[in-house]
């Protein structure tokens, strides 16, 4: 077998609003239920967030978000056995939920808050950095680049070097176009079409296709309850297209795709 199989990393939203899942899984007791199942399930990592980035989504404040996830960070530890990331732009979560038993950041602001670098570097965990246009409150109002692809490179370049200057070496660093985090439909196809490029710094991919809009909008805007199968098929796209991580809402779905995907790769005759 030389084709490495992808890690699926399970999205565990703690957010009353959360876009999908209605803050069904806010209480602590049934996110741990939730996460155990997608672990069961296939996935590789669990990723905890408690601040809602859907496009026009209003910031959440720091005691919420911690109040949301601190709780479900504690109370996984001892029951799974795979990493927890925690999706969070904010230092003092990034700091809490490390040493509550988190060992991934995953930042849709690519540590561009204040403080953000310097903190990650002192917990000394590994970095997913996000590519975003604008905030999410606006970021789907008219999304413009030059070459979506060039740009992001760019955007990529600088955040490494930001971070290597901090102390953060490059193999803790995982990078992530970000879909739907200030793109069109276009845009999003491009880098999915392109995803393999991001692979000149050297690290590991991480995409994030599940449920969004653009899967609505290629299935003629169906909503979202809907965009499962959709969400697979983007999955599976991204994987053949160098993605080494998959963040998904679906993981039992998703794991039989990459299953079958990753035979049919390493097959000999
Ligand atoms: C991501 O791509 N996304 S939270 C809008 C939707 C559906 C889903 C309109 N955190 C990513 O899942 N972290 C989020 O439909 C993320 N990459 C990484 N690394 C948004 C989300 C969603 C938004």
């Amino acid at each position: 077998m030389d084709v490495i199989q992808p890690i699926i990393m399970g999205v565990l939203n703690v957010t009353p609003d959360s876009f999908s899942d209605g803050g069904k899984f806010f209480d602590a007791s049934s996110a741990i239920e939730q996460a155990k199942s997608m672990v069961d399930s296939g996935a590789g990592i669990i990723d905890i967030g408690g601040e809602s980035t859907r496009p026009g989504a209003f910031a959440v404040s720091i005691n919420d978000e911690l109040n949301r996830v601190i709780p479900v960070i504690k109370a996984l530890q001892g029951e799974i056995n795979v990493p927890i990331s925690i999706d969070t732009s904010k230092p003092e979560v990034m700091e809490q939920a490390v040493e509550s038993g988190a060992s991934i950041i995953n930042d849709v602001n690519a540590l561009r808050a204040e403080g953000a670098v310097e903190m990650a570097a002192k917990l000394k965990t590994h970095v997913c950095l996000m590519h975003m246009q604008g905030s999410p409150r606006t970021m789907q109002n008219n999304p413009n680049y030059d070459d979506v692809v060039d740009d992001i490179k760019r955007f990529f370049k600088e955040r490494i070097k930001v971070c290597e200057a901090a102390g953060i070496e490059l193999n803790s660093i995982t990078l992530d176009p970000g879909f739907g985090f200030g793109k069109n439909l276009g845009h999003n196809i491009a880098l999915l079409k392109n995803l393999s490029e991001f692979h000149e710094f050297g690290v590991t991919i991480l995409a994030g296709l599940s449920r969004k809009s653009m899967i609505g909008s290629l299935l003629g805007d169906k909503n979202v309850d809907s965009r499962m199968i959709g969400s697979v098929t983007a999955a599976l796209i991204a994987v053949e297209n160098g993605a080494d991580i998959i963040r998904v809402h679906d993981v039992s779905e998703t794991n039989d795709a990459i299953k079958v995907w990753h035979q049919i790769k390493n097959f000999r005759e």
